[in-house]
């Protein structure tokens, strides 16, 4: 098949799904076609069957805001007439699948061009529910012809949300577990605690800092805080009113985080919303153990008590507890630690997940 692939290609967990999803389909033998206004994260030159088309938003006095959303329309076109694309899959409705609409509509004189939205999670929950944008998000997912959406829950909330007549397919996240994958030995002189994220208040960045402060009182640990974003000046903050700075290091962006996760123990993921939890199947398939919340789609991927602990939104103490819990139980870490990366084996591999893609991809390109 020959696939345009639309996403936020700097920025978030979508942009990744969507670079990862590009490079495993390629591997298996389709054509992709990334156009986006950057080159994606993790995307490196040269990948056979992988072609990258920039889009490029020009700006003019006129324009307060410069239509991007019109200019990627315009290359999806181009895109697809010139390199005979069967798909357009954008990730992130707003605006992509606008943009996919509108160049489904030009291309529609020639010929069908269908396109496949893939919900992520916070164009549903956050932006998709503001006012301003949330009429015309219904709108797009209702003109897609194929939705899919990372989690059982995201599904659901969006049912609820915008209550659409669409089938939703829900097709979870995955990990490369030939990249992603436990060390063969893991520096055990420290107990190391990781975050990642892009610091968003949604991911409750002080929550670490916190629960960091707890765990240093009853065993040693040291933090390292992975991304950037705009509560990271107040994470940095907090770390020093509560005098445990010398147990952080904020690592700042990291391009090869598949070469961090094996060197930690524990991953903490305190978010206020998660439908998903990229991250934390990430950590899992290399062996760390998520202390995450019990919230939005992350039931589905981890287990509590077996692969993971699930602690309430800002319950800080039940938090901290599960890390001093592995930390001064290495049989009990060592038990869990295997059963994460079991978990991102068994359900969550790109041999599993990527096959759903491409039978969703024909079953949508055979509707007449
Ligand atoms: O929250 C992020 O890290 C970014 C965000 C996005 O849309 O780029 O991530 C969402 O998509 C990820 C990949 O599908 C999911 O694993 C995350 O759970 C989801 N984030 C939220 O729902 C807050």
């Amino acid at each position: 098949m020959r696939i345009g692939i639309t996403c936020y290609p700097t920025y978030g967990g979508s942009g990744i799904v969507a670079t990862e999803l590009g490079l495993e389909l390629a591997t298996r033998g389709h054509e992709i076609h990334f156009i986006t206004y950057a080159n994606p994260i993790r995307l490196d030159p040269g990948i056979p069957r992988i072609f990258y088309h920039e889009v490029e938003v020009s700006n003019y006095p006129l324009f307060q805001y410069p239509p991007y959303c019109l200019a990627l329309a315009s290359r999806m076109a181009e895109v697809a007439e010139n390199e005979n694309l069967d798909l357009l899959h954008v990730h992130y409705a707003i605006p992509h699948s606008i943009s996919a609409m509108l160049a489904q509509q030009m291309m529609a004189p020639k010929r069908r061009l269908p396109f496949i939205t893939t919900l992520h999670g916070t164009d549903i929950t956050l932006v998709g529910v503001d006012r301003s944008y949330f009429p015309i998000t219904k709108f797009s997912i209702e003109k897609s012809d194929g939705i899919t959406s990372i989690s059982q829950d995201l599904r659901r909330n969006t049912y609820e949300t915008f209550g659409v007549p669409n089938e939703i397919r829900v097709i979870h996240n995955f990990v490369n577990i030939d990249i992603y994958k436990p060390a063969a030995e893991r520096a055990n002189s420290e107990k190391r605690l990781m975050h990642i994220s892009n610091f968003r208040p949604v991911k409750r960045v002080v929550d670490c800092i916190r629960i960091l402060a707890q765990v240093v009182k009853q065993t040693p640990a040291h933090l390292y805080m992975v991304g950037d974003g705009p509560d990271r000046p107040v994470a940095h903050r907090l770390a020093k009113e509560l005098e445990v700075e010398r147990h952080v290091t904020f690592m700042g962006k990291q391009d090869h985080v598949e070469r961090i996760f094996p060197q930690m123990h524990v991953l903490l993921m305190p978010s206020e919303m998660e439908s998903f939890g990229l991250g934390a199947l990430e950590g899992m398939a290399c062996g760390v153990v998520p202390v995450a919340t019990r919230v939005g789609g992350v039931p589905e991927l981890v287990t509590h008590g077996v692969d993971g602990f699930l602690e309430p939104v800002g319950d800080i103490t039940a938090q901290a507890a599960r890390v001093i819990e592995l930390f001064t139980n290495d049989d009990l870490y060592q038990k869990m630690a295997a059963a994460a990366r079991r978990t991102a084996v068994e359900r969550f591999a790109t041999s599993l997940i990527i096959p759903q893609y491409e039978e969703y991809y024909r079953e949508v390109m055979s509707v007449v």
